[in-house]
């Protein structure tokens, strides 16, 4: 079960369970303190929830020392030179179709997927088969809507806000299973143990497994994560130190976090993935940055 606090002080109870192994999002047990607003989170008016990330300086990348690492994992130090509102959650088909006026996601009771899902009320479920292309329209209307500007995060904002403080391979620690967060739960997928675990083959509803240091969740599987950056293999050997945000040019933006059916080393807080923008698949989603002034 989920309780969210949102702006007008409405609770919202969302329950929702996940093979009975879901565990839970601790956003909402946050609570405003002696009837004081929460400063630290907002919710606009299509319910979805921002917390403001501060401003910070990290080691964006891995350590030679980290198992499966990738040579693209070059780390460096990285200043985030602004705090930022991020989306606590992935963007929801609910959101989504109230945004976009479409659901175009596979795992839905219309989608390819419908023999599974045609009796499953998936609107709490994270949008999937969405393009870059299908992201940015999104933040475009509704920024237009709200009158604010929506965007999707730089790849260096992203890892920042994922880590929330760690400096492990998964802001929860050194060691990962399915237990922690919607992965593949075969043996061979988990990381730096040996331990199997649930295996849904599925996205599941956000927020069902704890949130890192931030209150963000998600960050690691259920659906990967469009940046809003080019890709570029090299490019954080020569990126400024405050803010970067990609290369001027290339073929392929940034996806992050990996999904549900992907092992845990392909979910590492520093590794790194990449899409063609018109790609659309059932493990690629999405959430967004609120800019305040
Ligand atoms: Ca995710």
């Amino acid at each position: 079960m989920r309780t969210l606090l949102t702006a007008t002080g409405v609770i919202v109870l969302v329950a929702s369970v996940v093979g009975g192994i879901g565990l839970y999002c601790q956003l909402g047990a946050k609570q405003p303190k002696d009837g004081k607003k929460d400063e630290d989170e907002i919710t606009n008016s299509v319910d979805m929830v921002f917390v403001r990330i501060p401003k910070g300086k990290f080691l964006m990348g891995s350590p030679q020392s980290e198992a499966q690492r990738m040579p693209d994992e070059f780390q460096h130090e990285v200043a985030i030179t602004r705090p930022f509102w991020l989306g606590a959650y992935e963007v929801t088909q609910r959101q989504y179709e109230l945004v976009m006026g479409t659901n175009p996601s596979y795992f839905s009771a219309t989608g390819g997927g419908k023999a599974r899902f045609a009796r499953k009320d998936t609107s709490e479920y994270p949008v999937e088969r969405v393009s870059w292309n299908d992201a940015l329209a999104f933040c475009k209307k509704l920024s237009t809507k709200e009158k604010k500007t929506y965007r999707l995060p730089t790849e260096a904002e992203w890892e920042y806000a994922c880590r929330a403080g760690s400096t492990t391979p998964f802001h929860s620690g050194k060691t990962f299973t399915s237990v922690l967060a919607n992965i593949n739960g075969l043996k061979y997928a988990s990381y730096g143990t040996a331990e199997a675990g649930p295996f849904h083959r599925n996205p599941v509803p956000i927020g069902e497994y704890k949130p890192n240091a931030f209150n963000l969740c998600d960050m690691h599987g259920n659906v990967q994560e469009w940046c809003a950056d080019w890709h570029g293999l090299e490019y954080y050997k020569i990126s400024p130190k405050g803010d970067p945000q990609g290369p001027d040019k290339g073929t392929e933006r940034v996806v992050r976090g990996g999904a549900w059916a992907s092992s845990a080393k392909t979910c590492r807080s520093a590794a790194r993935h990449r899409l063609a923008p018109d790609e659309r698949n059932y493990s690629t989603g999405f959430r967004v940055v609120m800019e305040i002034k």
